[in-house]
């Protein structure tokens, strides 16, 4: 008897975990509209990453360049900076976001200087133990396992964390063990802040829908494999 029920209790557990990775992606996807990839360059560019006419890099934030303000018909390209800032695929194209609605999906885009995006290019992440080249904390080194890797300064840590979470439980692509453990750790490591908050819900207001693990970081613990 005692068996019978621990076998019960086992199905049912597993039921409600399998209910909640459905829900989850239930709710990433809801309301989504995917929109044009250069429209969505602009949006970044003149609103979602634009603070008060500014526009920093996520991976090297001293990089910075004044941009138009909420105004994506006007974007003034600067050319006078020694460098320049286009917009990062954190989950690489080349890896399943090459089309549409992943492409354009700003959950996982993000303003960063052309440099630090090609040294990211579309390698994994990771805590670096050596490095090639660093700036502003983030590094493109090799790990551990002697594995070519990038890591993001601290405080994009856990934004990128959830982009990827995101973009695995919306789009229906597995991440392997040893990232997903390290995307756990950043996710705790570097919470949601106000910031990402507001741009989560600036990004619900123009493409439809939400990133669930910025809503609810709970979701992270509650979802046992990506
Ligand atoms: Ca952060």
């Amino acid at each position: 008897m005692k068996k019978i029920v621990s076998i019960f209790l086992i199905f049912i557990s597993f039921k409600s975990l399998a209910l909640s990775r459905i829900s989850v992606s239930d709710m990433a996807k809801k309301n989504h509209v995917a929109l044009d990839y250069s429209v969505v360059k602009n949006i970044l560019f003149s609103t979602i990453d634009n603070l008060n006419g500014i526009v920093c890099s996520v991976y090297t934030p001293s990089q910075c360049q004044e941009r138009y303000y909420k105004d994506p018909s006007q974007i003034n390209n600067k050319n006078n900076e020694n460098f320049k800032l286009n917009v990062e695929h954190t989950w690489p194209q080349s890896k399943g976001a090459k089309e549409l609605p992943a492409n354009s999906d700003m959950h996982h885009l993000f303003v960063t200087s052309k440099e630090s995006n090609s040294k990211r290019a579309n390698l994994p992440f990771c805590n670096a133990i050596y490095d090639y080249w660093q700036m502003d904390g983030s590094i493109h080194g090799f790990d551990e396992y002697s594995q070519d890797c990038f890591e993001p300064q601290d405080n994009h840590k856990g934004n990128v964390a959830r982009a990827m979470l995101y973009f695995s439980i919306r789009y229906n692509y597995p991440i392997d063990n040893e990232q997903e453990l390290l995307f756990r750790e950043w996710h705790s490591f570097d919470p949601v802040d106000n910031r990402e908050l507001e741009r989560n819900e600036i990004i619900k207001s123009l493409q439809g829908n939400s990133n669930p693990f910025i809503t609810h970081p709970e979701f992270v613990s509650l979802i046992q494999d990506f």
